[in-house]
């Protein structure tokens, strides 16, 4: 059977990333993992946009226009939403999580959730570069490898 897989070499890819400013403390942890995730991968800076948006569940309109517009190969998109910190958490983890996935359906394009939706403040802290890594760092090898593997998808034979 063949196999197909995307790999994690960035060069020449174009990679949007969206970060939320709601708990920026932890948002801008993420943003440092994805900058060295991209870097580290050979997607050149000038290949890279950052926009900002309010809160988590802002992400999806920004992130469907970016993917819908042709000249991304994948979108990133970063958030924290902290359970102890909100009585919506559900409603907004839930419509950021369902936006980002209908953006990346409708688009054909990689849309990846590098969202944490956590109980609390130490969970956040732990995966936005503490003991249990940097999800920003992973949503960027996710963006990459998911890019090269839609490229080989849309070059398969009928
Ligand atoms: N946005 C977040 O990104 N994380 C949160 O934890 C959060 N809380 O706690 O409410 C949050 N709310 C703001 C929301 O995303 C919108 O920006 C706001 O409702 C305006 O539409």
């Amino acid at each position: 059977m063949r196999e197909l897989e995307g790999d994690h070499q960035g060069q020449g890819l174009r990679i949007a990333v969206v970060a939320a400013r709601f708990n920026q403390f932890i948002t801008g942890l993420l943003l440092e993992g994805v900058r060295n995730g991209l870097s580290t991968h050979g997607v050149r800076e000038e290949d890279t946009v950052l926009l900002r948006v309010p809160g988590a569940f802002e992400l999806p309109l920004v992130a469907k226009t970016l993917a819908g517009s042709g000249r991304y190969d994948a979108v990133v998109c970063l958030g924290a939403v902290i359970r102890g910190e909100t009585t919506h958490y559900d409603l907004v983890s839930g419509q950021a999580a369902s936006g980002i996935t209908s953006a990346s359906l409708e688009t054909q394009v990689p849309v990846i959730f590098g969202v944490l939706t956590t109980e609390n403040i130490d969970q956040a802290i732990n995966r936005a570069g503490g003991k249990m890594g940097n999800i920003g760092y992973d949503a960027a090898l996710s963006a990459i490898e998911m890019a090269n593997l839609m490229r080989q998808v849309r070059d398969l034979e009928p």
